[in-house]
């Protein structure tokens, strides 16, 4: 029999539910790129109407979405306002210099939350040597764990537009931002122009994103898709298990906050190890050691013992909870890391 282990790499890893492989199995579809999945069709309706906007189109993935946005809201040579730590700088290969064509013009944030003031004194005037400011994008949750406060996300939201430029929000986890601030998707989403967001993170959809906004977008955001080879023919195989997400896994995404809380206070616990608790916002936990360790041997150690981790990020570990990983799986990571520990001393 295969052999089961504790994943905590990312809520990417979640496997689907039953119901979703029933759904799945069930699927009406139809060849998409004709408009004839009503599946597809159904997730769209639905997803559009989970953030608040116009419509919604069904993408591969939060990366090909993220793209997709910058490809509709610019022309090459603009120029991109985005975090200097954001998945669209850091973890997407570059694709916005070869899709896009776009600069990018990085912001600092602190711990993942922007401050306006920067975003604004980086909006460029109109000078013959300049490009031109296309776009603005944010981030929420942000990759380090953070969430940003409404307050901000609407400050930022009226610079963009009191400069006649549109907001993209990479929402990959907006439900868990939307847990975190106790508020409905909606609100957040309505602080950018476009939004994407993720069906198979924690919500445990096997393949899918969404990208939103009006339907004007939309439309062109269609053709953007089938150029970038994104335009799927039967998928509504895969968007009934996206309609499974949005319907039956948003609200229990605030119990993978809660377990990462349990896990993050166990981890404290030892001396060793030192917890980014001013992150703790959403379901990851962030953690470095205090002295340094042998990372192969740790990461190795784990997986031995059946616990899949990632190697750390610039010193920082990351472990993420989600719905394949109960309390007592939480236990026995802990209890493993306590053992690792010790086997070093
Ligand atoms: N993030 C993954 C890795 O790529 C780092 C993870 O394990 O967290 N935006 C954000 C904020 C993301 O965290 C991710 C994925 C994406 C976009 C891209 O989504 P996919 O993996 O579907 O392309």
């Amino acid at each position: 029999m295969k052999k089961k282990y504790v994943d905590i790499r990312s809520d990417t890893v979640t496997l689907p539910t039953q119901k979703m492989r029933q759904a799945m199995f069930e699927a009406e579809v139809g060849d998409d790129v004709y408009g004839d999945d009503p599946t597809v069709k159904r997730l769209e309706a639905l997803a559009a109407k989970k953030v608040g906007k116009e419509a919604a189109l069904f993408v591969p993935s939060g990366t090909f979405g993220n793209e997709l946005a910058l490809f509709t809201h610019t022309k090459r040579g603009d120029e991109v306002i985005v975090d200097k730590n954001s998945h669209i700088v850091m973890h997407e290969v570059g694709a916005s210099a070869v899709i896009a064509g776009v600069q990018l013009r990085t912001y600092e944030s602190h711990n993942g939350i922007p401050n306006p003031k920067e975003i604004e004194s980086l909006i460029r005037e109109n000078d013959i040597h300049y490009p031109p400011t296309a776009l603005i994008c944010l981030e929420n949750p942000s990759g380090m764990g953070t969430v940003i406060d409404l307050k901000t996300m609407k400050k930022i939201s009226q610079i963009a537009h009191d400069h006649k430029i549109p907001v993209h929000l990479d929402g990959a986890r907006i439900f868990n931002a939307a847990c975190t601030m106790k508020l409905d998707a909606k609100e957040i989403a309505a602080c950018a122009d476009s939004v994407m967001f993720c069906l198979s993170k924690g919500l445990a959809a096997p393949i899918g994103s969404m990208l939103a906004g009006t339907k004007e977008f939309i439309e062109k955001a269609r053709k953007g898709r089938k150029l970038m080879g994104g335009g799927m023919r039967q998928a509504g195989v895969i968007a009934a298990a996206g309609i499974v997400a949005l319907e039956e896994m948003v609200e229990r995404l605030c119990e993978d906050h809660e377990n990462a809380k349990f896990l993050a206070d166990m981890l404290d616990k030892f001396e060793e190890i030192e917890v980014m608790r001013e992150r703790l916002q959403i379901n990851m936990v962030f953690f470095k050691f205090k002295k340094e360790i042998n990372t192969k041997a740790f990461i190795s150690y784990m997986f031995k013992n059946g616990i899949k981790i990632n190697p750390p990020e610039a010193g920082e570990y990351r472990f993420v909870t989600n719905k394949d990983v109960t309390k007592e799986s939480l236990n026995f990571v802990i209890d493993t890391v306590e053992n690792f520990l010790k086997s070093s001393k």
